[in-house]
């Protein structure tokens, strides 16, 4: 598809004109989810273990109206810096291209601009997902309804337990997103790597996750995401009263200061980074770079046989 708006850099161009195994990255988790230089860092190691296994990392943003698919080292630095970078969901993309500004894209506005740009496999974080109390709030991300309607699988580390994990789950269901665990029976719950909630279907290897990749998009022509939980390692998983005192702490500061809306999620991760004095950033880096690593193997597998 010929997208005007749309520059692919000429390492994810080359690789997507010989078949080869490519990796979107989000940059809401540069802009807005980790603060500097930590998040540019991460943002250059995640490239970088995707392109050690061999595949090409597409790091996703709208620049000064221009939507990139795959960015310099300089452009990262300046979405990493620039404080009036504007988080950039759905409903955000089309003003923001047209008014020619700048922003990062959530996981919701990178799988739109992945599957567009011809690219099927992405990794962040975590995804977003129900808010707890969202009962009264409605406060339920875009992420969610993405994955029910663009067919881009998300590697991630589940969901923060900032949220309503039971009612996340109910969500996807309804909207027959499938959740796999990668090696895993239940869900992770990004700092911690086990939770009850079961996952829809456990796979044992990269390959066989891109076995089902291939079979929603290519053979049943599934118009959903999928969904792919990747667990912490253990060696970084934060323990269950320290992150659950956290996020208790991080949410009742939020209702007395009135937080709603885009802001919820940016202000969530910074009060439970600095809560947990800086513990949550260390294991947010960790999962993240292990989730490009997997990522780019899942990619490298549904790529075999269409390489030219
Ligand atoms: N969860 C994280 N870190 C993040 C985000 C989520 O652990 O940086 C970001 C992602 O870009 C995600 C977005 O798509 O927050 C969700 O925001 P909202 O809840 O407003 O939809
Ligand atoms: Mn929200």
């Amino acid at each position: 598809m010929v997208i005007s708006c749309m520059d692919r850099s000429a390492e994810v161009q080359t690789a997507l004109e010989r078949g080869r195994a490519i990796v979107a990255l989000e940059s809401t988790i540069i802009s807005h989810g980790m603060p500097y230089p930590t998040n540019v860092e991460t943002a250059m190691a995640v490239e970088a273990e995707v392109r050690s296994l061999g595949a090409t990392p597409a790091t996703i943003a709208v620049l000064d109206g221009r939507l990139k698919v795959g960015m310099t080292t300089d452009e990262i630095e300046r979405l990493a810096c620039d404080k009036t970078v504007v988080k950039a969901s759905r409903r955000d993309l089309a003003a923001l291209i047209a008014r020619r500004g700048t922003g990062g894209t959530t996981v919701a506005a990178t799988m739109i601009c992945a599957h567009m740009a011809g690219v099927r496999v992405f990794a962040t974080g975590g995804i977003g997902g129900v808010h707890r109390n969202a009962q009264q709030t409605f406060d339920i991300s875009a992420d969610l309804e993405e994955l029910a309607r663009t067919p881009v699988a998300v590697v991630c580390a589940g969901v923060k337990s900032v949220l309503d994990l039971v009612l996340t789950q109910e969500y996807l269901e309804t909207k027959g997103v499938p959740v796999l665990g990668l090696r895993t029976d239940d869900w992770p719950a990004f700092f911690k790597s086990h939770t009850e909630l079961p996952v829809d279907a456990r796979v044992e290897t990269e390959g066989e996750a891109a076995d089902v990749l291939r079979t929603a998009f290519d053979d049943l022509g599934f118009a959903q995401g999928i969904v792919i939980m990747n667990p912490i390692e253990e060696a970084f998983a934060l323990s269950d009263e320290f992150i659950d005192r956290a996020i208790a702490d991080a949410l009742e500061q939020m209702a007395a200061a009135g937080v709603r809306g885009k802001a919820v999620t940016p202000y969530l991760l910074e009060r439970v980074e600095e809560l947990t004095g800086g513990a949550s950033l260390t294991a947010n880096v960790a999962l993240v770079r292990h989730n490009a690593r997997i990522a780019a193997r899942i990619a490298l597998e549904y790529a075999k046989g269409r390489m030219l």
